[in-house]
């Protein structure tokens, strides 16, 4: 007789890890994005968030097309390119009780929808916005994009002269309330960051470099798994202990900061070699503009402002969803109407 199968393991939302998955996925084998939506589903399911709560947003590019391959039962859609930012702030609006999770990538945010980024990042929209950074159009056969690196190489010798946007730095100017930058690689920093930033009321931006194997993973450049393996400098170790989880970890006075996140989930950050205070935002721009033009990836934290209202409450919305409001509730009556139009007259 054979032995019974293990029992599958349920999380506090009574869902197991397979809920938590979407369609198979069509990117290349070992394509970087791939990796990180294996995360996303970890952090998910590890949370225990309904995935009928979430809704998936991205725009066009092989990075966009990675909402179809977690979270199958969530709501999603997939805008037109670098517009993204315009369709999550609708549907946010309409219903803000939705958790928003926005893939894109750095051809359809730091490119064509630089401008629309922007502005999501001053509005501190409540969504996580992950972008999958691998300095190329991957989808378009592997042109440069605009976070490429002035010195790094095409494989066919094509060396890019430009210097590359910071959309980290970017998105502290701009008025985003969580910024990190990540490796798909690095499986225990993703995935703490994406808990601490799906825990996160307002914008999280998640700059996550995620290897092109077919175009940009080879000698020459900064974006492929050797390069970042090798230049990878953490900030500091980042561990997220959920509002739910009251396990302690210990750690030695003046090695840690604590930061509390809006629903009271905690954000413990031990300092690794430098002293960086992820609270100050002057802190955050100081450290990214000197580690600009540095043989290094820098990841971690870099700022995180848990106090500031996000766009939902600084319109002072109504609790329940507009999208669920019947029409008498939402459409003024006549009279109303009519005494408008006098007002105009
Ligand atoms: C308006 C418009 N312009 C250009 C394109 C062609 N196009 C498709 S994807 C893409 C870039 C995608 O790059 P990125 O966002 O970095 O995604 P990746 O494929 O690298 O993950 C471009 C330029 C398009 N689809 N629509
Ligand atoms: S072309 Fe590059 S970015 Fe697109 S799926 Fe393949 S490895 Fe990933
Ligand atoms: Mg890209």
């Amino acid at each position: 007789m054979s032995a019974a199968p293990p029992p599958v393991k349920l999380n506090r939302a009574g869902l197991a890890l397979a809920d938590y998955r979407g369609s198979k996925t069509t990117l290349c084998a070992g394509c970087g994005h791939n990796a990180i939506s294996e995360r996303i589903i970890d952090a998910c399911f590890e949370l225990g968030i309904p995935p009928r709560r979430v809704i998936k947003l991205s725009g066009i590019g092989c990075s966009s097309k990675s909402p179809a391959y977690f979270l199958g039962q969530a709501f999603g859609f997939n805008a037109v390119h670098g517009r993204m930012p315009s369709v999550a702030t609708g549907a946010l609006l309409a219903n803000q009780t939705l958790l928003a999770i926005a893939v894109s990538g750095d051809g359809d945010t730091a490119s064509i929808g630089i401008g629309q980024y922007l502005h999501l990042m001053r509005r501190n929209l409540p969504l996580l916005y992950i972008v999958e950074d691998n300095g190329v159009y991957g989808l378009t056969k592997g042109q440069f994009s605009a976070t490429a690196d002035a010195g790094a190489k095409l494989k066919s010798g094509v060396v890019n002269e430009m210097p590359p946007l910071d959309l980290c730095a970017l998105a502290i100017e701009a008025g985003a309330t969580f910024v990190a930058r990540s490796f798909s690689g690095d499986k225990r920093q993703l995935t703490q960051l994406l808990k601490a930033g799906l825990s996160h009321r307002g914008t999280v931006v998640l700059d996550v470099i995620s290897p092109c194997v077919t175009f940009n993973d080879h000698e020459g450049s900064t974006k492929s798994y050797q390069y970042v393996k090798e230049h990878e400098e953490a900030v500091q170790e980042v561990d997220f202990v959920p509002y739910f989880d009251d396990i302690q970890a210990e750690y030695e006075e003046g090695t840690a900061t604590e930061v509390t996140l809006h629903d009271g989930s905690r954000l413990r950050l031990r300092k690794l070699g430098r002293d960086h205070d992820p609270t100050s935002r002057s802190a955050a721009l100081a450290l990214l503009a000197e580690s600009h033009g540095q043989a290094e990836v820098l990841t971690g934290l870099f700022y995180v402002d848990p106090r500031k209202p996000d766009f939902t409450t600084q319109l002072n919305l109504v609790p329940e969803p507009l999208a669920t409001l019947p029409t008498d509730r939402v459409r003024p009556p006549r009279a109303v109407l009519d005494e408008i139009l006098e007002g105009l007259r």
